[in-house]
């Protein structure tokens, strides 16, 4: 073991996709099996969260994991990301009966504002946030923009389920493995408004759309079962998503930590340069190609079809009230 450690943050490592997360975390799905962990879990100062968040730390010793060098468990923001190279924010309050959208937006606002700027004060110069927490787009948008000092390049949010989501789809309709499929693509916000462009995904490298040539059902369900999947397993299991959720998490950060491959991108929330008519400065859904060494950058020339590009209006318009909602924390 000859890699320098690494520290990652993990807010809301008590829940359930803290649950599944921390030991594909601690066992180096996510940064590699030679990358050494410090773990640094931050819960709400509350009894039972923090009890809970014992329990955890008690089961990742059990779990001897070679490579988890240390942990720190704490609800205090300074000491959480104290020195981090990653910040992975999970925690926020659920959408709760009766509670309007804008509501949970409002409700939660305030939490990425308070570990913004703790991230800002007292993270590793290096650091790079993952933002899971709900409505993620709009909460790396106000990390971000409570981090005065970082790069907008650091904060990025999670489509990666959508994308594990659609390609799974696309590989059931056509009959084929899921690794014939490549390059889903996700645009938008991570709600019920993003958009799976189906034409620009190749199964065995032609589009989608030419391989399944069903348009009724690629505009029609396939979009709605993505669109609606977190809702449906909700129903079905009484409980949101969660080791799919932490699953791609792991991608999320484990391609964005590597290079891409050539010719290849993966879904990411990013800021917004003004590519693919999406208002500059939102956190939205590209296509991402990753350096391997901290920077990333928007594919470019990709050909939007009027009906993606009506859909990728629509979801960048929500953005946008989304952001008007909180503009109050964007100063
Ligand atoms: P849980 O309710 O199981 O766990 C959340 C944990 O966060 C709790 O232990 C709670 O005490 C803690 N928490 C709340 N506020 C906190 C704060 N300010 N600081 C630190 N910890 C805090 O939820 P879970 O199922 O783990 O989901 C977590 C978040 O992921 C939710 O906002 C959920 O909506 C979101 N999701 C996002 C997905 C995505 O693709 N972007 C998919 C899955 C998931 O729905």
């Amino acid at each position: 073991m000859t890699k320098t450690p690494i520290r990652v943050a993990v807010t809301g490592a008590a829940g359930q996709i803290g649950y599944a997360l921390l030991p594909r975390i601690a066992s180096g799905a996510m940064f590699g099996p030679d990358q050494p962990v410090y773990l640094n879990l931050i819960e709400i100062p509350d009894e039972k969260a923090m009890s809970a968040l014992k329990g955890v730390a008690m089961e990742l010793d059990d779990c001897a994991f070679p490579l988890l060098q240390g942990m720190v468990l704490t609800s205090d923001l300074n000491t959480g990301f104290k020195d981090v190279n990653w910040a992975l924010l999970i925690g926020s309050r659920p959408r709760g009966p009766g509670m309007e959208r804008n509501d949970l937006i409002k409700i939660n606002g305030p939490i990425f504002t308070g570990q913004g700027r703790a991230i800002n004060d007292h993270a590793a110069k290096d650091v790079r946030v993952a933002v899971v927490g709900n409505p993620c787009n709009t909460n790396a948008l106000i990390a971000m923009h409570s981090a005065k000092d970082l790069p907008k390049q650091r904060f990025t949010a999670l489509t990666r389920l959508d994308q594990n989501r659609a390609q799974s789809q696309l590989a059931q309709k056509a009959g084929r493995p899921i690794t014939a499929v490549q390059n889903t693509l996700i645009w938008g916000n991570h709600s019920a408004t993003q958009v799976p462009d189906y034409f620009n995904t190749t199964i065995d490298g032609k589009s989608a759309a030419d391989v399944i040539q069903d348009k009724a059902w690629l505009q029609g369900d396939f979009f709605k079962t993505v669109q609606q999947r977190g809702a449906a397993i909700i129903a079905a299991r009484g409980a949101s998503s969660a080791f799919s959720a932490a699953n791609a998490l792991v991608d999320h950060v484990r391609d964005l930590v590597n290079p891409t491959p050539k010719g290849e991108w993966r879904s990411v929330c990013v800021v917004s340069d003004g590519s693919y008519k999406t208002t500059e400065g939102l956190i939205s859904s590209f296509p991402i190609r990753s350096d391997g060494k901290g920077g990333w950058e928007i594919v470019q020339g990709l050909t939007v079809q009027p009906f993606i590009q009506e859909k990728i209006s629509a979801t960048v318009k929500e953005l946008e009230q989304e952001r008007a909602v909180v503009a109050d924390l964007l100063r």
